[in-house]
């Protein structure tokens, strides 16, 4: 309440300043004062347009120069390179459009500001400079079009060549895991409706179907380099994206429904550490964070560079908290590692003295 008082004194004494002020203008008799530009605005306004040319250009390049650092590394997957490339092509042409055309509109606008008794020129049409500066921009942007629509198709197309290992990330409020294929790469079929949450099943796999046994759930993702990885992403209770920055992926997790992204990692962690601009970041971060520590603050630990998958959609409040570590390493220590994991077979089905699912048939049927 007495918040509410005070804004509204505030704003009564507002509302007096500025009427006192009005009263005051109305007072001041002054012929100068009339509502019409004259000769000096319109210069002031003329020299305005040129500063603020140089402003956006100053500033633009400040923010190259000072930001740069903080764009993502190098893709780390096969298709990254063309998706970053698809951006720079597309970025450096409306760089330069937009250099020339602000360039023109903010010098045409210092260069004939008005001056008494000079008239604007007349000119109604010219149909060869209409059609020039439409045919430039429809070329441009045809072939923009066509160059991205080409790409994402490449990009979008999840297929089964070249042997992919298959492995699910299955999102939930606030947390990731991950299910590999197993042994015969093949996913054992899963339903919301089959998490036993006293089983540890939390994925609701059907322990019924023999692809189910040898599958692995892990809660951090190891990845062969140079090996295709399908996809498959679900989701048990609202809109979360699956989203790996390093590897230029993204795609929603939709309950109801599996939906597919793939990719092949290019760079193992251990080499992406080693590239220039990530030493530079962790050492940046960790400058950070040996201020924190020294002024006995959380989040101090020095920080080791990682991949990461993390939600980008708001889920809820633990949103910003939904993150996976991802590790890309050589075939052999992959194999070493898959190798180590507990089967969903060992884990949940051993210990399988009497089945609480009461699932039909049908509801199976449905879910494959
Ligand atoms: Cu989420």
């Amino acid at each position: 309440m007495t918040t509410v008082l005070i804004l509204a004194v505030l704003i009564l004494v507002a509302i007096a300043i500025w009427q006192m002020t009005k009263i005051f203008e109305l007072s001041q008799h002054s012929t100068k004062n009339t509502q019409v530009a004259n000769d000096a605005d319109n210069k002031y306004n003329g020299y305005l347009m040129f500063a603020f040319l140089i402003f956006i250009y100053w500033i633009t390049i400040f923010c190259f120069w000072k930001y740069w650092k903080v764009l993502l590394p190098e893709a780390a997957s096969e298709h990254g390179q063309d998706y970053d490339l698809l951006m720079l092509v597309s970025m450096v042409i409306i760089f330069i459009v937009q250099v020339i055309t602000q360039t023109l509109l903010q010098y045409f606008a210092y260069k004939y500001y008005g001056k008494t008794g000079k008239r604007a020129l007349f000119y109604a049409d010219n149909d060869r400079l209409e059609f020039i500066w439409t045919i430039i921009p429809v070329i441009t942007l045809a072939g923009l079009i066509l160059y991205g629509l080409y790409t994402w198709t490449n990009i979008m197309d999840v297929n089964d060549e070249g042997d992919p290992l298959i492995v699910e990330l299955y999102g939930q409020q606030y947390n990731w895991t991950a299910r590999y294929a197993g042994e015969d790469n093949v996913l054992g079929l899963a339903n919301v409706r089959m998490i036993d949450i006293d089983k540890a099943n939390v994925l609701g796999l059907d322990e019924s179907d023999t692809y189910a046994a040898d599958d692995v759930l892990v809660k951090e993702l190891h990845l062969p380099v140079g090996r295709k990885v399908n996809f498959k992403i679900r989701s048990q209770d609202v809109l979360h994206s699956a989203y790996m920055p390093h590897f230029r992926a993204q795609m929603n997790a939709v309950p109801g429904m599996i939906t597919e992204f793939a990719f092949t990692p290019t760079i193992t962690t251990e080499d992406m550490r080693q590239k220039p601009d990530i030493i530079d970041k962790v050492k940046r971060t960790n400058e950070i964070r040996a201020e924190r520590a020294a002024n006995g603050e959380e989040n101090s630990d020095p920080w080791e560079f990682d991949y990461i998958l993390l939600c980008n959609k708001i889920c809820g409040k633990s949103h910003y908290n939904m993150q996976m570590k991802i590790i890309v390493e050589s075939p052999e220590a992959y194999a070493a590692w898959i190798a180590d994991q507990k089967t969903f077979a060992e884990t949940v089905m051993a210990d399988d003295t009497q089945p609480t699912t009461n699932t039909t048939e049908e509801e199976v049927t449905a879910a494959r």
